[in-house]
C-alpha cells in the first residue's frame, strides 16, 4: 500500500473497540445488578451492611475506567489524526457545494457535477467550499464526513484502494432538496483515469 495507512482501517477499529467496550460493560453491569437485586433484596438482608472505605475496591473503581475511557480517546484520536493528515502526492480536487448538487473541478479545470472520479490506489485530497448554505460532504464507504461553508475551504482525504462505485451525500440539512443532493464516486485505474480526464465530458 505504498507506506500509506488507510485511515478508514483506524476509523473501524475505533468503532470496534468503543462498541465492544461498551457492549461488555453494559452485560457485566447489568448483570451485577440483576444479580445484587435478588442476593441484596430486603427479605435476605434487612439491614445494609456499611462498606465504605475500602482502600482496593475504590481505586480499582477509578483506575480501571479511567484506563478504559483514555484508551478509547487514544485510539480514536489516533484514528483522526490518520484523517486529517494527508499523505504527500495526494491528488487534489475542488469541490463546490450548492444547493443542489455538487459542482467537481479537477486540476485541469475539467468540471463535472455530482460524479467524483479518482484513479484506484492514490492518495486524494477534497478541498471543499460552499457557494450559498452550509452543506456537509459524506462518502460513507471511505469513512469521512466534513461541512461545506461558504467563505471557508475545508477538506477530507481518503485512499480509494479497491475499484468500485460508492455514493456520496450531503448530511447537512440544506433545503427542500436536500434529499436529492447525492453523487458518485468511481474508483478507476490510474491508465483509465488519466484517460478520462484528458476527455471533454
Ligand atoms: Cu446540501
Amino acid at each position: 500500500m505504498n507506506g500509506i495507512t488507510n485511515p478508514l482501517k483506524n476509523v473501524d477499529q475505533a468503532f470496534i473497540y468503543i462498541i465492544g467496550f461498551s457492549l461488555v460493560l453494559l452485560m457485566f453491569i447489568t448483570a451485577l445488578m440483576i444479580v445484587f437485586v435478588f442476593k441484596y433484596r430486603r427479605s435476605k438482608h434487612p439491614e445494609p451492611s456499611d462498606i465504605r472505605g475500602n482502600w482496593l475496591l475504590e481505586t480499582a473503581w477509578t483506575i480501571i475506567p479511567t484506563v478504559i475511557a483514555l484508551s478509547m480517546f487514544y485510539i480514536g484520536w489516533s484514528a483522526y489524526i490518520g484523517l486529517r493528515d494527508v499523505p504527500p502526492g495526494a491528488i487534489e480536487i475542488d469541490v463546490f457545494a450548492q444547493q443542489f448538487s455538487w459542482i467537481v473541478v479537477y486540476p485541469n479545470d475539467k468540471e463535472i457535477e455530482n460524479e467524483i472520479v479518482v484513479p484506484q490506489g492514490k492518495p486524494v485530497k477534497i478541498n471543499l467550499t460552499s457557494e450559498d448554505v452550509l452543506h456537509s460532504l459524506f462518502i460513507p464507504a471511505f469513512r469521512v464526513k466534513v461541512d461545506a461553508v461558504k467563505g471557508l475551504t475545508s477538506y477530507v482525504w481518503f485512499y480509494p484502494d479497491k475499484k468500485g462505485e460508492y455514493m456520496f451525500h450531503c448530511t447537512e440539512y440544506c433545503g427542500i432538496a436536500h434529499s436529492e443532493m447525492n453523487g458518485v464516486l468511481r474508483v478507476i485505474p490510474e491508465n483509465d483515469y488519466e484517460q478520462w480526464l484528458e476527455e471533454e465530458e
